[in-house]
């Protein structure tokens, strides 16, 4: 049976689910959908996700649509030896990577307002500078984690590091400055050293990243 992935490069939820199945070795067929020309709003996809959000999964009789779920999902049913640690199964374990999982929609919340992408790349608004406190917020609790281990739920890596990973990247939109959270910085180097990190990631983060600079610093008219 193969696994479909309905996801957006440019979307980090849909690039934390891209990272699980990376991390778990799946084969998987991905279906990029374009957030650019609301293909998320067409008859066809929202029979996948009535709600017209990516990223959705569908592995042969069932369809789970939030990024979070999907990861849990998939680590549920296919994560064997070594792989399993990513969401162990010891109820305490899994309660901190759940905690972070849904602390992670907190920040991802945060970061999307501050970014504003829908804004900026729909109705020509600016990212909403205003709100950097918190982005700080959030960063600083990461940073608190990370003073007390290694990883974003413990000394191991799970699918919470992949999500708040993402999440986190999605700042580098407006170059924004991990220099006062260095905890943060060294474990987004320590993410970018795993082997799928840059194949799932580098190009989305680009698109956005020309995105932006095209919608808030367009070029001059010269007059000629
Ligand atoms: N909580 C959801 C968030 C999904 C989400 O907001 N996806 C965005 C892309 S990052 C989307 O599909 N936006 C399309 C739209 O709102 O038109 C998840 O984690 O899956």
């Amino acid at each position: 049976m193969v696994i479909t992935l309905y996801h957006a490069k440019i979307s980090p939820p849909s690039r934390g689910v891209l990272m699980t199945i990376r991390a778990l070795g799946l084969n998987c067929e991905i279906k990029e959908i374009s957030l650019f020309t609301g293909e998320q709003y067409g008859d066809e996809y929202k029979k996948i996700n009535p709600r017209s959000k990516v990223p959705a999964l569908v592995d042969g009789d069932i369809t789970v649509c939030e990024s979070r779920a999907i990861a849990c999902y998939l680590c549920n049913k296919y994560a064997k030896g070594d792989k399993a640690s990513l969401y162990p199964s010891d109820a305490n374990a899994r309660a901190i990577v759940d905690m972070q999982l849904y602390a992670g929609e907190w920040a991802a919340q945060n970061y999307l307002t501050y970014l504003n992408p829908a804004g900026v790349f729909r109705r020509g608004e600016k990212p909403k500078y205003e709100t950097e406190p918190q982005v700080k917020d959030s960063l600083t609790y990461t940073e608190n984690l990370l003073k007390k281990h290694k990883f974003i739920a413990g000394d191991n890596l799970t699918i919470a590091d992949f999500f708040s990973f993402t999440d986190v990247l999605f700042l580098d939109l407006v170059n924004f400055s991990l220099d006062d959270f260095p905890l943060v910085k060294a474990w987004m180097q320590n993410i970018k050293s795993l082997l799928y990190t840059s194949e799932v990631n580098d190009e989305g983060l680009k698109l956005g990243k020309d995105g932006f600079e095209a919608k808030l610093n367009p070029p001059k008219e010269t007059g000629f």
